[in-house]
């Protein structure tokens, strides 16, 4: 078969792209070699609809194996009691439970997507949107931190069957007790999102949401650093607070719900490529020097949010307690929108994106903000002793976004110290 050189190009630009620059998107990191060798790996070519030891396919006694192992892997980092490795994606994860817990039209509450939330906790654009009810909380415009306060008063006024925890852009940790405590008395299911901190979690830094809540979903390839996919995990398992049965009238377990409502409700085939690599992150959030990689993350993102504030940047909630950090551009340059900004630091080959702010002047296409995170810059091996040089570049590009000369010699410093920080040995 002739190789498919345009497709490869594209991949070899790619990876130049992510060896020159610094990488400051808050979901994204560089995961190992072995994790990319299972994903590329012949699991590819496998059918495995079902469940370990059920399934719909013959011949998938060896994926069932590796399957077994990332839910064992999964359990034993975060403390579970039950866990699906099978959904695509985090959204998917999300699509899940909203199809176990709810039914069309009902009410459920999460985080307002402009003041940090997520697109699958109920934007009027997304699945979560268009079928469910979705009612909000916000953050407190005084100090940036998740309105505990409103999102009681919402839960006892609207009785939601669900409360979403999470955060796309939130840089503090959660008070998950105080939720849970609302959930029990109001009724509600209490799911924790914690795609974002997932890996900051597993290492011990933050509290556990397993703990507190009824339901958990992540991603695993932001902090956690593994392949781009989905989970869903359970500290214990429970039986379906709404009385649904099985057609022999047995009452299902929360565990059946969701297991059937990842396959057949919302996917079919698993990818069992990703979940083998999947397991190979598992096992490396395991081992002891994971914890030492996450605690650099968050020492890391509190230099950067340091550093910022030094040069009069506003930081919502003016700090962090995990790998994020966003950045409020109207105090320092109230004309610049966080579009340009995107656009004048991905020429000077440093990467963020633009993010709203709470209560921001701006549309979703403008913005006023833009969100930075730690995980990538910090696998890449930087310690928190380079991120007030990384902060000087960017006000630097910032200050003056259009001047080509100015970004080009941002640019060129950028490359010259990357390459002092090798990425692939291929
Ligand atoms: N889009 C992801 C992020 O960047 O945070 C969340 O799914």
């Amino acid at each position: 078969m002739t190789r498919d050189t345009a497709i490869f190009d594209i991949i070899r630009q790619e990876r130049e792209r992510q060896t020159r620059g610094i990488e400051l998107i808050a979901s994204e990191n560089y995961v190992s070699d072995q994790v990319m060798e299972a994903m590329g790996s012949v699991l590819t070519n496998k059918y495995a609809e079902g469940y370990p030891g059920k399934r719909y396919y013959g011949g998938c006694e060896v994926v069932d194996e590796s399957e077994r192992l990332a839910q064992e892997r999964l359990k034993q980092l975060y403390g579970a009691a039950w866990v699906n490795v099978q959904p695509h994606s985090g959204a998917q994860a999300n699509m899940a439970v909203f199809m176990a817990c709810l039914n069309a039209g009902d009410k459920f509450l999460g985080l307002n997507l402009s003041h940090g939330g997520h697109l699958s906790h109920g934007s009027p654009v997304n699945f979560s949107g268009i079928m469910f009810h979705a009612l909000e909380y916000n953050v407190r415009e005084e100090d940036g931190r998740v309105d505990y306060e409103q999102l009681e008063q919402v839960a006892r006024a609207e009785r939601p069957k669900l409360i979403i925890a999470g955060a796309s852009a939130y840089s503090r940790e959660w008070d998950y007790e105080r939720i849970r405590r609302v959930a029990d008395e109001t009724g509600a299911i209490f799911m924790v999102d914690m795609a974002h901190p997932a890996g900051l979690i597993a290492a011990g830094l933050l509290k556990n949401p397993v703990r507190y809540a009824h339901i958990v979903t992540s991603t695993t390839h932001k902090t956690l650093r593994g392949p781009r996919g989905g989970v869903i995990l359970m500290g214990e398992d429970f039986p379906n607070p709404w009385g649904k049965t099985t057609p022999k009238g047995e009452i299902k377990m929360m565990s059946q719900l969701l297991d059937s409502a990842v396959f057949p409700g919302t996917q079919g085939g698993p990818l069992e490529h990703v979940i083998a690599a999947k397991a190979v992150a598992f096992g490396e959030a395991l081992q002891p020097e994971y914890i030492d990689y996450q605690k650099q993350v968050q020492k890391n993102a509190a230099a950067m949010a340091q550093a910022l504030v030094d040069k009069g940047y506003k930081i919502i909630s003016g700090g962090t307690d995990n790998h994020c950090m966003l950045v409020d551009l109207r105090t320092k340059f109230p004309d610049l929108t966080g579009k340009l900004a995107e656009k004048a630091l991905v020429a000077a080959d440093i990467t963020s994106n633009k993010n709203m702010v709470p209560f921001d002047s701006r549309s979703a296409f403008q913005t006023s903000g833009l969100r930075f995170g730690t995980p990538a810059i910090t696998t890449r091996g930087l310690k928190e002793d380079m991120m007030p040089w990384i902060v000087e570049l960017i006000d630097k590009v910032l200050s003056d976004p259009e001047n080509e000369q100015n970004i080009l010699a941002v640019r060129k410093e950028v490359n010259a110290e990357m390459v002092k920080y090798p990425l692939y040995a291929w």
